[in-house]
């Protein structure tokens, strides 16, 4: 422990070149007083005095070192275990540039309320400030920002999703330009907790949460929220998309980029492991990023994505050996866990992993079934992308890796078959915008009720959903060679509630019919939703669909996608006049030719 404290000590008086930078933690100390000021490095001599701090405090708790090498577990408040998309603000100076997708408050009105809340709250605590790059350190897509903490958990948590530390803050005194994001657990009282983003002047101010998308500020806050809008301006894409690299027998690989909306499979899809007979014909799947993905236009007028994370923050429960190996794999050491359950022997665990008992819940009580499930629905892993046996080669290409095909898809119980494809851009654009899913415990609030979440994007677009549409639709240029746009659903269920597809490492099967309709070489129905492949389109040796499943995944019923269509006519009509005719003719088309 002593170490520890010197580590800390020894660098309360560092600043750096940037006197914007000294300027702002300057400022921010003065209003929140806290006893010292840490400016990390992100060295492996900082993390171990974290660590040691975090397990002298009980923020973290050993796990058992000889199955989980340098792993712990967090167990965080009981009211603080998902993002608060009620409590999320976007504060641009008009009120229709946040639009009717996002809560919105006047900025100087936001100011005054975080500052108030901010004013004192580190006293007896230290300030961290924590460097990050957003992408590749080299990458001209990558950008940087600078979190301040009062959180241990949230530094150690960004050294694992981020570029932390030296080379960050090399980087941004270079740039001279950073996102400024300054948080504060407070007292983690739900009743003094506001996330607000300032896109304008690039700033967050986060209060009163120490959980995932809330606190790390890098990933939903920045990489999102704050992203999305300087897209708009530089002309490029902050998505809530995976990217995973397809490799064909012949060895040629396809970049996919998938947005699903908040625990509806990413991080499954991006470390996909192919079907036995896939495998041994030679097919290979490869991990670029599992949550996020910034694209831009190449000179081949390709789009580029770079993943600009550095690690997962995943979802815990359901994954398994059979779901999962490769996050299995990946997360058997030096991770931290939030909110599992432990066994008797402290090994984590989490529903659907495997057979055993726990001995402790989430909030460390002895497990009883009658308390509900023994891990949080929306329990997670951080750790290190490195770790990931199939993490692509190319994840770490400054340049990016380019996208063959962009995938849309939800949790949709009835209507919405397997697979389609999008006609054209503009289509595609259409089927992004209307995307609906059912709600899941990755925010707080109800579980499972159908909600239009366009492009994955509804808690995380940083600006008026119409005006993001506008600028999809923009990418439809002369020389443009954009992605294929398809839409899956994995999630339909039969009359006895069950899902109809295998899903997981089966979904390689509709991979490969996208590949082959991006490469010309496999057929499609046209119908008025878009292209729907016949079962027979696909690869479905060794899969046993009843004729219900088959019937109703690669199905398509007219009266339910009348009302469907309605339905996103109604929502398109809920912007107004900033809703790009192109989308709302898009919709009259389609349903026009669904009579
Ligand atoms: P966020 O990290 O919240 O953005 O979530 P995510 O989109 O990465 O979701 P993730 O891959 O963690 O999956 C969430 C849940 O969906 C887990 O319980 C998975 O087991 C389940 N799931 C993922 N893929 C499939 C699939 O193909 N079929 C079915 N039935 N369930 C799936
Ligand atoms: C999500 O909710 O989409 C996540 C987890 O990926 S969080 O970091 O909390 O946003
Ligand atoms: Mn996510």
């Amino acid at each position: 422990m002593n170490a520890a404290v010197d580590v800390f000590k020894s660098q309360d008086s560092r600043e750096c070149r940037l006197e914007a930078l000294n300027a702002w933690v300057a400022e921010v100390a003065a209003l929140t007083q806290p006893d010292h000021i840490h400016w990390c490095d992100g060295s492996d001599a900082e993390n171990a005095a974290l660590i040691a701090r975090m397990q002298a405090d009980g923020t973290l708790l050993p796990l058992n070192h000889e199955t989980h090498p340098h792993s712990w577990l967090h167990r965080s408040s009981p009211s603080d275990v998902a993002r608060v998309e009620h409590l999320t603000f976007v504060c641009t100076p008009e009120r229709d540039d946040a639009g009717p997708n996002n809560h919105w408050m006047a900025p100087a009105e936001a100011h005054a309320k975080m500052d108030a809340l901010f004013a004192g709250c580190m006293r007896g605590r230290t300030l961290y400030v924590v460097p990050y790059c957003m992408g590749p350190i080299d990458s001209p897509l990558a950008r940087c920002g600078v979190e301040i903490t009062d959180s241990p958990y949230v530094v150690a948590n960004m050294r694992i999703m981020t570029r932390m530390g030296a080379p960050a803050l090399a980087r941004i005194e270079r740039e001279g330009s950073f996102v400024k994001g300054l948080h504060s657990v407070g007292e983690l009282d739900p009743e003094r907790r506001f996330i607000m983003h300032f896109p304008e002047e690039l700033t967050i101010k986060s209060f009163g949460s120490g959980y995932g998308g809330n606190a790390l500020l890098g990933k939903k806050c920045h990489a999102l929220r704050i992203a999305s809008h300087q897209a708009r301006q530089e002309g490029w894409l902050a998505e809530h998309m995976l990217i995973v690299g397809i490799e064909n027998p012949q060895g040629q690989t396809h970049y996919v980029a998938a947005a699903f909306p908040s625990a509806c499979g990413k991080t499954n899809l991006a470390m996909l492991i192919p079907p036995e007979g896939y495998r041994q014909a030679g097919w290979k799947v490869w991990t670029v990023g599992d949550d996020i993905c910034w694209m831009r236009p190449g000179a081949d007028g390709r789009l580029y994505a770079i993943n600009p994370e550095a690690g997962f923050f995943g979802v815990a429960p359901g994954t398994s050996d059979s779901s999962n190996p490769n996050a299995l794999a990946t997360i058997s050491h030096h991770t931290i866990f939030t909110n599992v359950a432990v066994t008797d022997d402290q090994e984590p665990w989490w529903d659907g992993l495997d057979k055993r008992t726990p001995a402790l819940d989430w909030q460390g009580r002895p497990y009883d079934p009658a308390n509900g499930p023994a891990a949080h629905p929306n329990s997670r892993f951080t750790v290190s992308a490195r770790q990931c046996p199939s993490y692509s080669p190319r994840a770490e290409d400054p340049q990016g890796v380019p996208i063959s095909a962009i995938v849309f898809g939800g949790r949709r119980a009835s209507l919405v078959p397997l697979v389609f494809e999008a006609r054209d851009w503009t289509h595609g654009v259409l089927i992004g915008a209307a995307m609906g899913s059912e709600t899941t415990a990755a925010a707080t609030g109800a579980v499972g009720v159908m909600r239009r979440d366009p492009m994955a994007m509804k808690p995380f677009c940083g600006y008026n959903f119409a005006d993001y549409f506008a600028h999809w639709l923009s990418f439809d240029q002369a020389g443009a060679k954009l992605p294929k746009i398809f839409h899956v659903n994995w999630f339909r269920k039969g009359d006895d509630g069950k899902f109809l597809w295998p899903g997981f490492g089966e979904n390689l099967r509709v991979l490969e019919w996208m590949i082959k309709r991006v490469e010309g070489q496999a057929d499609a129905v046209d119908t008025p939703i878009g292209n729907l492949p016949r079962a027979d389109d696909l690869n479905l040796d060794g899969v046993s669909l009843s004729q219900e499943a088959g019937a109703k995944l690669f199905g398509f019923d007219p009266e339910g996608w009348r009302a469907e269509v309605d339905s996103i006519g109604a929502y398109l009509e809920e912007f107004g006049g900033r809703m790009p005719d192109a989308l709302k003719e898009e919709q009259a088309r389609i349903r026009s030719v669904l009579t």
